[in-house]
């Protein structure tokens, strides 16, 4: 009721932001590219969270615009100060569903002249896509177009072996909570499994939620190629990254 009143006027209000959090090369550190987040804070300046107001977005259809403008948003920094190889943005069902979003994504791209594999699109499981038609029709679109594919949050769902059987994800994103687990034998074992499965496969294969140097050096044993968490970032805004550069030179 009042979110959704407040997601409305989101963009037109400067409510809504965009942040990004590097994705790294395991073993090296240098980062490969970053992920896009939302963010939306309340009039008051208050933040709200994403699994607040994201729900509520898809649920009445807000998240359609919300959607493409954080697209447009990061093909925008990608172009102006280079985010790395690859910008990627979640994507739900409710937007993949949407028969015009392929037609969206190539305008977007050629209105800031950006390569589409430089765009990734992070579908996640946890929302049964196997029987929406309509959005593994725009996955194949989207694919021919050139810009990838990764599937999010890969073992949390429940379609997730379909899934992998169904298309060819560039990249698979495990998630955060079988790194967590792993001080147990049981999770190690089961993230071990998973990540050679994932190999087999022929993925590449990406893990959440790293935190620590002994999670890191356990993902590089293990001969995992790319990292995300907050051991090798947090997600900041692209004047951040932009800044610290400088501070570099
Ligand atoms: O070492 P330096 O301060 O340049 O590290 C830059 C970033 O890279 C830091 O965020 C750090 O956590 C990360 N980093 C440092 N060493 C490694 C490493 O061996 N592997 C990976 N993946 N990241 C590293
Ligand atoms: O950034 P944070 O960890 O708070 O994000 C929480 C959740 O919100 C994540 O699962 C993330 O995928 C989702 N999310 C963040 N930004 C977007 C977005 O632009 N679109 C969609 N659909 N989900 C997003
Ligand atoms: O579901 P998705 O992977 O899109 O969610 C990304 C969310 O994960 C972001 O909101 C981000 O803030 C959060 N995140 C990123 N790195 C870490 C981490 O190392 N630990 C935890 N707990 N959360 C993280
Ligand atoms: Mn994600
Ligand atoms: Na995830």
């Amino acid at each position: 009721q009042n979110l959704s009143e407040l997601l409305k006027h989101a963009v037109s209000e400067g409510l809504v932001s965009v942040v990004y959090q590097p994705i790294c090369d395991a073993t090296s550190g240098q980062v490969l590219g970053h992920e896009s987040l939302m963010r939306l804070r309340d009039f008051d300046g208050s933040a709200i969270s994403p699994s607040v107001f994201i729900p509520v977005a898809e649920q009445t259809g807000g998240i359609e615009e919300l959607g493409l403008w954080l697209i447009d948003r990061a093909c925008g920094d990608m172009v102006e100060h280079g985010l790395g190889a690859v910008v990627s943005a979640n994507v739900s069902v409710v937007q993949l569903k949407a028969p015009n979003f392929p037609l969206h994504i190539t305008e977007i791209l050629g209105r800031h002249g950006m390569a589409p594999h430089k765009l990734a699109l992070e579908v996640t499981e946890g929302s049964d896509i196997s029987l929406e038609a309509q959005a593994a029709r725009s996955i194949e679109q989207l694919r021919a177009l050139g810009v990838q594919i990764w599937l999010d949050d890969f073992g949390t769902g429940f379609a997730g072996l379909a899934w992998l059987r169904r298309f060819k994800f560039d990249v698979v994103k495990v998630d955060r909570s079988f790194l967590h687990d792993c001080q147990t034998v049981r999770g190690l074992s089961l993230l071990q499994d998973m990540v050679r499965l994932l190999r087999n496969l022929g993925h590449t294969v990406l893990v959440e939620g790293v935190e620590t140097k002994e999670q890191q050096n356990l993902l590089q044993h293990m001969g995992i190629q790319s990292v995300q968490g907050f051991l090798t970032g947090r997600p900041v805004p692209i004047e951040e990254i932009v800044q610290s550069r400088r501070e570099l030179v």
